[in-house]
């Protein structure tokens, strides 16, 4: 439901005509409170007057003074949480990088629009609109430094870590370290809500020994269980900032008898470097005394390509935003295989972050990736949790993600009943099929879409599969593809169907490894018929 009468809404646009129409507009629909602004300035001087900032904004992009995208930076700068209506009577192009913006922002965006604007278009962007929480309009941390440095003293800060595994064999090349501060009064708080603080109050040359001495200390622990895990630390650029850290870093490191090689850095640019000359000495140090050098995050935060020329990364993590997703979403996987063919091409070992799903998986075993991490190998874990999981791992490893291809896990009988899962979303077409092949004696199941079917293909591994051509989301051609780049699913015969007879359609199905095709309308005789013959060619 929509929320809109109960929000408050302001309208910034330097044309008081337009805001005229639009305020009318509002009326009609009777929308909550609205205040209107020609001056983008304006509206930051009520947000900070009264301490509160609305629920939902028009905003004009084309203003004089300051302009909608420098208005957009000063609101994320104020913690804005409410809604954003990006207006503007320029191109297209124009309204897409400003939509980015904000994205990249993470701002909410219920719509932009080119001017002009009309009712319809109004009444659907408020239909989606909901209340936001109130928020604290202070701009950094909930923290004060003080309590940061008390944490340090009291030792309130905990490392997390998790696993990093090698794609080609599942086997785990290392742990990377996550810090998380227990706090007495707010519990589990993670690194968001303090690095920052610690990076501007001086205190994170601190906070990385502590978080490396306590790493160290794990390792060692690890060892005793004759866990040999490789560490990889996140260190912040003020970090390389000092002239000190290189010494300091490797002296802690060598007296804890570990060699560099088996310490990654992680390097993240969540700012510009404050000195670059200080920090590529700081860096280029480090990779001479063999430490190894990962960069982080490439391609959110400031990090550049010129960094990647000039300093001798020898790791590059992909960040998760190319990667989650990626096996369905065209651009983000554009952006995937960009990243990893730049790495490659440099020299660089790639880690894929944000591997979250089953599906994000299954795309990196195939994608020229070396390593993987996230949520579907581990999530992040207490010290003391990692010797569990290793086993689990191994396990895992064993029974689900990598089966001994030479041995079926459920070898099938001679004379034991065949199986056929039908991917159609028509649910008539799949009623049909689906009592033809009954009646023939098969164990039928039905998948409704792509997605549906690589789910229930894994559990039933079928002796044959009937796909439909046009598919909500994944197409047929594009399942059929992945099936053939799996080992379990590389020969098993599959039959595509397809209202169309377009040789291109006919010719991609093949292309992707499909074994026949037949047309629909068909007949119970034709099918069965095309059915036999894939069935009876040699596998
Ligand atoms: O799980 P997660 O919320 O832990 O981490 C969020 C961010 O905090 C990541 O970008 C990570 O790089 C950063 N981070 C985690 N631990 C540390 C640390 O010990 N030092 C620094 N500088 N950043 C860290
Ligand atoms: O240092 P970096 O920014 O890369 O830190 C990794 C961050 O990503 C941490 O906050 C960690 O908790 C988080 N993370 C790790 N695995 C996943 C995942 O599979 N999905 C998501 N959304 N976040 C993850
Ligand atoms: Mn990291």
């Amino acid at each position: 439901m929509s929320d809109a009468k109960a929000i408050s809404i302001a309208v910034v646009d330097d044309d008081p005509l337009m805001i005229k129409v639009l305020e009318r507009m509002l009326e009609l629909q009777a929308v909550g409170a609205v205040t209107s602004y020609t001056r983008a300035q304006d509206v930051l001087s009520a947000m900070d007057d009264e301490q509160s900032s609305p629920g939902l904004m028009f905003l004009d992009l084309n203003m004089p003074e300051m302009d909608g995208v420098e208005l957009i930076r000063h609101l994320v700068a104020r913690n804005f949480r409410g809604h954003l209506v990006l207006l503007s009577g320029e191109d297209e192009r124009l309204i897409q990088s400003a939509e980015r913006l904000v994205q990249a922002h993470q701002l909410s965006i219920l719509a932009s629009v080119q001017k002009p604007l009309t009712p319809e278009m109004l009444a659907e962007i408020l239909s989606k609109c909901k209340v936001v929480q109130p928020v604290n309009l202070e701009r950094s941390s909930i923290y004060s430094k003080h309590e940061l440095e008390r944490a340090l003293v009291e030792r309130q800060l905990v490392n997390y870590y998790q696993p990093k595994v090698l794609l080609e064999n599942c086997r785990v090349t290392g742990v990377e370290v996550l810090v998380r501060w227990m706090h007495p009064r707010d519990g589990l708080v993670m690194p968001d809500q303090f690095i920052p603080l610690a990076e501007d109050s001086g205190l994170i040359d601190r906070l990385a020994e502590g978080v490396l001495q306590q790493a160290l200390a794990d390792s060692s622990l690890w060892s005793q269980q004759n866990l040999q895990l490789p560490l990889a630390i996140n260190i912040s650029m003020e970090n390389l900032a000092s002239i000190e850290f290189t010494d300091q870093f490797s002296a802690v490191v060598t007296a804890a008898g570990v060699l560099p090689k088996d310490i990654t850095l992680e390097i993240t640019e969540s700012r510009a470097m404050s000195n670059p000359t200080v920090t590529l000495d700081t860096l280029t140090r480090l990779r001479l005394k063999r430490f190894v050098l990962s960069i982080d995050d490439f391609g959110t935060g400031h990090s550049s390509l010129a960094q990647l020329r000039d300093i001798p990364f020898d790791e590059f993590k992909v960040d998760k935003s190319f990667v989650n997703g990626a096996w369905a979403d065209q651009r983000i996987r554009a952006m995937f295989e960009t990243s990893v063919s730049l790495a490659k091409q440099l020299g660089m070992r790639v880690v894929a972050e944000g591997v979250e799903t089953e599906n994000d998986w299954n795309f990196l075993r195939k994608s020229g990736c070396d390593c993987a991490q996230g949520y579907f190998i581990a999530r992040p874990m207490p010290a003391s949790e990692v010797a569990g999981w290793m086993n689990t791992w191994r396990q895992r490893v064993r029974t689900e993600l990598m089966p001994d291809p030479q041995v079926p896990q459920e070898p099938k009988q001679p004379g034991t009943r065949r199986s056929v899962l039908i991917v159609e979303d028509h649910e008539f077409q799949r009623r049909v099929q689906t009592k033809i092949l009954r009646d023939e004696g098969f164990d039928v199941a039905t998948a409704i879409d792509g997605l549906d079917a690589l789910n229930q293909l894994r559990k039933l591994r079928p002796d044959l599969v009937l796909i439909d051509v046009d598919l909500p989301g994944i197409p047929g051609p594009e399942i059929v593809r992945r099936l053939r780049a799996t080992n379990i699913f590389k020969r098993t015969p599959i039959l595509m169907i397809s209202g169309n007879s377009d040789k291109e359609v006919i010719d991609g199905c093949r292309k992707a490894g499909a074994n026949g095709f037949i047309i629909k309308p068909f007949d119970r005789k034709a099918l069965l018929e095309k059915i036999q013959t894939i069935l009876s060619r040699p596998k």
